[in-house]
C-alpha cells in the first residue's frame, strides 16, 4: 500500500505540478503551526502522522487540480457563451435543441472523473483501515461535553478530560478552546490504536494533524490509529454536533518520549510494563487475542482486522516466539 502510493505520488506529482504549484507555493511561505490551526491559514494543518500525509496528498494532488481545472473550464465556457452568443453578436440563434454527441460526452466525462477520484479515495480509505499492529490502545469515550480516556493495556482506568477554562489557558499560554486539563498522553513513534465510542449522543473524535476523524457512537466501538512522528502537543475537537457545549470539548494529545510516558502511566497508578506483557500475549496467540480484544467492535470491522493482519505482525510474532 505504502509503496504503490509512493509510486503514484511521483507520477501524479509530475502531471499536476503546474496546476497546484502556484497556489500551494504561496501557502508554503507562511510557517504553519504544528498541531493547531494557524491564524489566517487556509490549507490543511501540516501532517504529524502517516494517515495525514496520505490525506494531504489526495487533497493537494487529486482533488485540487481536478477542482481547479473544472472551475476554469466552466468559467471559460460561460465567458465564451456570453461573448459569442449574446443578442448583438449572434442575432439569429440556431434552432436545434439536441446534440447526441455532446450529451453522451457530458454524461460520460463526469462519470470517468468520479471513477478516477474514487480510485484514490478508496486507496486512502483502505490506508485508514489497514492499521499496523498497535503498540498500545487508548479508549476514548465522548460525553456531553467532555472526553474520557482509558488505557486498558496499562491498567489506567478512565479519567476525564475537560476543556481548560479561559483564564487558565491564557495564563498557561495555550490555545483556549483547544487545550484540555487532562490530555491524552502517548509515546512518540508508537502506533496507537484508539477505540472510539460515546456514552450519550454521537460525538466525533477528530484531530487534524494526525488525520483523525472517527464517529463516537453510543453502543458501538469504532477504531482508528495514528503513529505520532515527533513529540509535541496536538489539538483536535469533537466534530459531530452533539449539543449546546459541542464547541467546548477539545481533544489534546501530548506526544512524549517513552520514558516520560512510562512515568506518566506510573503517576496515573497504571502499570508501565503492561504494554510489553500484553504485546507478548498477543504475539503468541494473535487470532484468539484479536477476537477477544475486538469483541465489542462491530462484526464487519472485527473480521477485517482478524483476517488481514498487518505486515508488521509476522516479524513481531516471530521475534516474540524466539
Ligand atoms: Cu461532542
Amino acid at each position: 500500500m505504502k509503496s504503490s502510493l509512493q509510486g503514484m505520488r511521483t507520477l501524479a506529482a509530475g502531471a499536476a505540478a503546474g496546476a497546484t504549484m502556484a497556489f500551494w507555493g504561496v501557502q508554503a511561505l507562511a510557517q504553519d503551526l504544528i498541531g493547531q490551526p494557524t491564524p489566517k491559514g487556509i490549507a490543511l494543518q501540516p501532517a504529524a502522522a502517516p494517515l495525514k500525509y496520505d490525506a494531504i496528498w489526495f487533497h493537494d494532488w487529486i482533488l485540487m487540480p481536478i477542482i481547479t481545472i473544472i472551475t476554469l473550464f466552466v468559467a471559460a465556457l460561460l465567458i465564451w457563451v456570453v461573448v459569442r452568443y449574446n443578442a448583438r453578436s449572434n442575432p439569429v440563434p440556431a434552432k436545434f435543441s439536441h446534440n447526441t454527441t455532446i450529451e453522451v460526452v457530458w454524461t460520460l466525462v463526469p462519470v470517468l472523473i468520479l471513477v478516477f477520484i474514487a480510485i484514490f479515495s478508496f486507496r486512502l480509505l483502505f490506508t485508514y483501515h489497514d492499521m499496523p499492529r498497535p503498540d498500545l490502545t487508548v479508549k476514548a469515550v465522548g460525553y456531553q461535553w467532555y472526553w474520557g480516556y482509558e488505557y486498558p493495556d496499562h491498567e489506567v482506568g478512565e479519567f476525564i478530560s475537560n476543556m481548560l477554562p479561559e483564564e487558565e489557558a491564557r495564563a498557561a499560554g495555550v490555545p483556549y478552546l483547544l487545550a484540555a486539563n487532562e490530555p491524552m498522553v502517548v509515546p512518540v513513534g508508537k502506533t496507537v490504536r484508539v477505540l472510539v465510542t460515546a456514552a450519550d449522543v454521537i460525538h466525533s473524535f477528530a484531530l487534524p494533524a494526525f488525520g483523525l476523524k472517527t464517529d463516537a457512537i453510543p453502543g458501538r466501538v469504532n477504531e482508528t490509529w495514528f503513529t505520532a512522528e515527533r513529540e509535541g502537543v496536538y489539538y483536535g475537537q469533537c466534530s459531530e454536533l452533539c449539543g449546546v457545549d459541542h464547541a467546548y470539548m477539545p481533544i489534546e494529545i501530548r506526544v512524549v518520549s517513552q520514558a516520560a510516558f512510562d512515568a506518566w502511566i506510573a503517576g496515573k497508578g497504571g502499570n508501565p510494563a503492561g504494554l510489553a506483557a500484553s504485546t507478548e500475549a498477543e504475539a503468541t496467540a494473535p487470532a484468539i487475542d484479536q477476537t477477544a480484544t475486538d469483541a465489542s467492535a462491530t462484526e464487519g470491522e472485527t473480521e477485517d482486522a482478524a483476517v488481514s493482519p498487518p505486515e508488521t505482525a509476522a516479524p513481531a510474532a516471530a521475534a516474540a516466539a524466539n
